[in-house]
């Protein structure tokens, strides 16, 4: 997911380039926005954190892009190339070294495990049988 700050900076380009320069096959992508309680869904697992409704809002303040990339090794890999949630802590060269604002304005979502990339591959194309 290109999250609201980096949609806004014009960034889905650069972004997009720099995802399939590293190899993996975008195989569905939308342009939209989420609502807060859609926002809250997304983030369901982080209910209990302490910023969860500024992260809900936070994403629900702008359009974003959701996709689903194809590779081998994608999670671990996509990973690597968007960095510490942290950009101060992202290594050099990666998405959210480059782009990032901030932990919470931090550009770009990966999935963390395959189970949650189908969940979330779902939850914003479930017209896909394969997700
Ligand atoms: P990541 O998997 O790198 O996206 O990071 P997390 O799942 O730990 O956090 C999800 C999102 O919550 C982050 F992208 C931004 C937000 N967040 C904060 O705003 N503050 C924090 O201290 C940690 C995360």
């Amino acid at each position: 997911m290109i999250k609201p700050d980096a949609v806004a900076d014009g960034n889905i380009g650069g972004i997009t380039k720099m995802i399939e320069d590293a190899g993996f096959k975008i195989i569905a992508m939308k342009y939209t926005r989420l609502t807060s309680e859609l926002a809250g869904k997304f983030y369901a697992v982080h209910a209990e954190r302490p910023f969860y409704g500024e992260l809900c809002e936070y994403m629900s303040s702008g359009p974003i892009v959701a996709a689903i990339l194809e590779k081998e090794n994608a999670v671990e890999d996509f990973r690597k190339l968007i960095g510490a949630t942290n950009p101060a802590e992202a290594e050099e060269g990666t998405i959210r070294k480059i782009y990032a604002k901030s932990i919470g304005a931090n550009a770009v979502h990966g999935s963390d495990s395959d189970e949650n990339a189908a969940i979330e591959g779902n939850f914003y194309f479930p017209e896909l049988e394969r997700f």
